[in-house]
């Protein structure tokens, strides 16, 4: 008989999220709590310093309470007061949310000492498997901290995937009337900026009929000047050519999900949308979180190598090309009208590439599984 000699998983969990801005620092942290309590049954503490930010990922927290329970998480308002002195099992640093002096230093008068982790940002360079689950030692109280890295390659943390996202998504898919198929529908969320219109303006002369959803986000005043409105709101419809808008509401967080399954391609951005869009399994256009020194076009164009190596040289450069001219606002709609030809004419090819991309995503495991393997082995 086969035993399993596993050491039990550390049970009580603080994960500590510093909302710097947008939704992204919060999402994941969010998405990774309710995956540890609702698939591996710890006992999580969610330390999130803005909830308001949070209330609108997720309606049914309460930006006026300090502590609550949603979804099997306890839910705690991170003030510079709050910090626990229970201190549990393991504590998170989600993206490096700095921990007060306080806390450290409950940490390191724990016994057992709890297991530090710094969850990273997800990165597809080549260096991160290499740095994935390094040390680093505190300067003055007895504490290591390892860096768990986010990836999508063998010898990362992987990325967060729920254990029945697949069945929902096939449920959902199989649920669907069957839609007519001669339009395009695209889901848009980024960041803004004047590729926006030149893209709506490319779409509405150009020769495929087209449908974008999209949620409110920062993304709207562009959508709006280009409709020549001083504002729109969801629930809006506009027309022009070729193209319709639609303006959605801001949708739950695990409701944003089914917006990316139905539609034929996702503008994304930032992470934590950027990976819903990866299962999807729909082809897909990034928009990076743009960095001051400029780091980002790096990790793009890791990414976008990585993602387009199985794929023959006219299709993985139109994927490059669009990708780019999109992060750098390219204010030319025959330039990106162009781009879009030469991608979406290899729609069928994008296709079964994001679904051999997720396969492969598959394959590293998910991001909470290989955290909570990690943890076991270091407390
Ligand atoms: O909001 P973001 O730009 O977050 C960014 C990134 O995480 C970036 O790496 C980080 O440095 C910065 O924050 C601080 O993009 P992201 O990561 O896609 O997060 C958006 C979240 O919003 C994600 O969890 C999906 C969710 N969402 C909804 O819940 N409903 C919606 O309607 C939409 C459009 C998004």
């Amino acid at each position: 008989m086969l035993l399993d000699t596993a050491p039990p998983a550390p049970r009580r969990w603080e994960i500590f999220c510093n909302v710097v801005d947008h939704f992204g620092d919060v999402g994941v942290s969010w998405r990774l709590a309710r995956q540890l309590a609702a698939e591996h049954g710890l006992q999580i503490r969610l330390w999130v310093d803005d909830l308001a930010t949070f209330h609108q990922l997720w309606p049914q927290v309460d930006p006026a309470q300090r502590r609550q329970w949603v979804e099997g998480v306890d839910i705690r308002h991170w003030t510079p007061e709050a910090d626990p002195s229970d201190i549990g099992d393991v504590v998170v640093e989600a993206f490096g949310s700095r921990l007060s002096d306080g806390c450290l230093e409950a940490m390191a008068a724990r016994t057992p000492r709890p297991v530090w982790i710094n969850l990273e940002y997800l990165s597809a360079e080549d260096w991160v498997p290499e740095f994935h689950g390094r040390v680093s030692p505190h300067p003055r109280l007895p504490l290591t901290k390892y860096f768990f890295f986010p990836g999508v390659t063998a010898g990362t943390g992987g990325v967060l995937r729920e254990r029945a996202l697949d069945i929902e998504r096939n449920a959902f898919l199989h649920d669907q009337e069957s839609r007519a198929g001669y339009v395009t529908t695209v889901s848009l969320f980024g960041y803004g900026g004047p590729s926006v219109s030149s893209l709506l303006d490319a779409w509405s002369g150009g020769p495929d009929t087209m449908l974008a959803l999209v949620p409110e986000s920062r993304l709207l005043p562009d959508v709006a000047r280009f409709f020549g409105q001083p504002r729109i709101q969801a629930g809006d419809r506009f027309e022009r050519g070729n193209l319709s808008v639609l303006v959605l509401p801001f949708q739950r967080q695990d409701l944003y999900d089914r917006l990316l399954w139905r539609c034929d391609c996702n503008f994304v951005r930032g992470e934590d949308s950027f990976v819903r869009a990866q299962w999807a399994e729909r082809p897909l256009v990034w928009n990076i979180y743009p960095q001051d020194n400029g780091a980002h076009w790096g990790k793009l164009h890791a990414f976008s190598q990585r993602y387009s190596e199985d794929l023959d040289d006219t299709v993985a450069a139109s994927i490059r090309e669009f990708w780019r001219l999109w992060n750098r606002g390219e204010t030319s709609a025959t330039v990106l009208g162009t781009a879009w030809q030469r991608l979406w004419i290899h729609r069928d090819t994008l296709q079964s590439q994001a679904r051999r991309w997720a396969g492969r995503l598959r394959e590293i495991g998910d991001l909470a599984s290989n955290l909570v393997d990690f943890t076991r082995s270091r407390l």
